[in-house]
């Protein structure tokens, strides 16, 4: 059976039960004690940047109940195909290719609905009783600006205008008992949600959920198009709509299983220092700014409540990179396809970077100008506009996720005098490092990029030098013959 038909099968529906999985395939280990002002930090940052280390539970975190837990390191080893829903021997190639066939090709949404209660209610916070402090939220690098609560976290919000309701991760942190602060960068939809009640004096209402099923976490912490709710497509992927509790407070809908919430809302009147944080290039760029405070009016959570821990760590591959490298090559190979350019064969945006500084597009080259269209597509789409700097389109004999070949490729086959075009003023990152100061200064997060054409020039492809390595055929036969030499 060719691996694009295998069926998905998501064998769990909250945090909890992913744990049953996670533990089930040995990957799951549990560690009690360490603190979260320091050890929780240095593990994850060992455990993650491993490419198989396990998932951890941290519990007994001293300073906070026992059974006030926090889940690191999801989505690594086996359990990244468990978490998508797919077997074991998919490789990281064959799982974003599946996810594409599966989620992303024909996207069935499902609208969500509503329920009256939920484990997510067994604990009900008001007034005094509001603590944020108490939860085991950890310093993730040494010089961040404070306890990050919400990492691996989603924000629910509604544009008052439209109706719609967005889902969507933005990191938050903790300023004291009752109030957390929260980024959002230009042209984000929550950011696009605030300006609107903003603009008009009101507050914003949040529901900001710390820990639940992962889909929802890696939903909305990829782009997808303004005005869809992000719950809609998890419900479309599980094929059956999501089960929402309305918050007391807000009204806003959150899972009914989530582990934990914080209901409040923004004030327009109201910042405060957030930042700065270690973030995903790798680096303190985006320093510490003024932003707008949650003022949290409740709290819901579960018995023994679990906060889902991302922390980006840059400088090399890290867990956010590793599940947005196989969700995002699927939204792009799906964008590239939808804006009309055909046999694309490979899509890869690469670990490194996060998944949105690099990416490699394969093609079967089919007309002059295919290559560079490809490229300035995959350069501007939706789910890879933001932070992208190097795009390199190459030909179908091409592994495009293996990086080395990417490289060969690249250096090979394009002419830089002649095959690389500049992009300038596109959408970027605060994180990027490589803002200047003056660029700062006047809220220019912008960026230039390039189109690497990598490709055999089309019109003369039939005469460009042969490649001197065996096809995949012969190769693998030549490993059946000879592999014992290298055993
Ligand atoms: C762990 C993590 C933390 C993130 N933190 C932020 C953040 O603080 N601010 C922000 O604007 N985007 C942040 N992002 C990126 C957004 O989640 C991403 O751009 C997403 O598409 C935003 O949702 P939206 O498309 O509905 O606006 C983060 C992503 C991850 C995975
Ligand atoms: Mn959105």
């Amino acid at each position: 059976m060719n691996n694009s038909q295998v069926k998905p099968e998501l064998r769990y529906s909250d945090l909890r039960e992913w744990m049953r999985e996670a533990e089930r395939l040995g990957e799951l280990r549990t560690v009690l004690g360490a603190s979260w002002q320091e050890e929780i930090g240095l593990a994850a940052d060992a455990v993650i940047r491993a490419d198989n280390g396990p998932a951890v539970l941290f519990d007994e975190v001293p300073g906070c109940p026992k059974g006030f837990r926090v889940l690191i390191n999801i989505f690594a080893g086996k359990r990244r195909n468990m978490t998508l829903g797919f077997p074991d021997h998919l490789t990281k190639q064959e799982l974003s290719r599946a996810f594409f066939e599966h989620y992303v090709k024909d996207e069935g949404r499902l609208a969500s609905k509503i329920v009256d209660d939920g484990p997510v209610f067994e604990n009900i916070l008001t007034g005094e009783e509001i603590d944020i402090t108490k939860f085991p939220a950890p310093i993730w690098h040494a010089h961040d600006g404070g306890r990050y609560i919400g990492t691996g976290c989603f924000s629910v919000t509604m544009d008052p205008d439209e109706g719609w309701l967005n889902v969507g991760c933005y990191r938050a942190m903790i300023h004291d008992h009752k109030s957390a602060g929260l980024m959002f960068v230009p042209g984000k939809h929550a950011y696009m949600h605030r300006g609107k009640y903003f603009s008009r004096g009101e507050k914003m209402p949040i529901a900001l959920v710390l820990g639940s099923d992962p889909m929802f976490f890696f939903m909305a912490g990829t782009e997808h198009p303004y005005g869809v709710c992000e719950f809609d497509i998890v419900g479309g992927m599980r094929g059956k709509p999501v089960e929402l509790v309305r918050g007391k407070v807000t009204g806003l809908p959150f899972p009914a299983n989530a582990e934990i919430v914080l209901e409040g809302y923004l004030d327009p009147k109201i910042r405060k220092t957030e930042g700065p944080f270690g973030e995903w290039t790798g680096y303190y760029a985006g320093g510490a700014s003024p932003q707008p405070v949650l003022e949290i009016e409740a709290i819901y959570h579960r018995n023994d409540p679990i906060i889902l821990g991302v922390p980006p760590l840059g400088g090399g591959p890290d867990e956010a990179a590793r599940y947005r490298a196989v969700v995002r090559s699927a939204m792009l190979r799906n964008e590239l396809a939808r804006a009309g350019v055909p046999d694309v064969t490979q899509v890869w945006c690469h670990e490194v970077g996060a998944s949105r500084m690099l990416h490699g597009i394969a093609i079967k080259q089919r007309y002059p100008g295919h290559a560079k269209q490809a490229g300035v597509l995959a350069a501007t789409c939706g789910s890879s506009v933001y932070g992208c700097k190097f795009i390199i389109v190459v030909d179908e004999d091409v592994d495009v996720s293996n990086f080395e070949e990417l490289m060969w490729a690249m250096v090979t086959r394009c002419d830089p005098a002649t095959s690389m075009d500049i992009l300038r003023r596109m959408r970027t990152a605060p994180a990027d490092p490589r803002l200047t100061p003056e660029q700062r200064e006047v809220k220019d997060i912008t960026n230039s990029r390039v189109i690497i054409d990598a490709t055999r020039p089309y019109e003369w492809m039939d005469r460009f030098p042969r490649v001197n390595a065996p096809s995949p055929e012969i190769a693998r036969k030549a490993r059946e013959k000879f592999g014992y030499l290298l055993r």
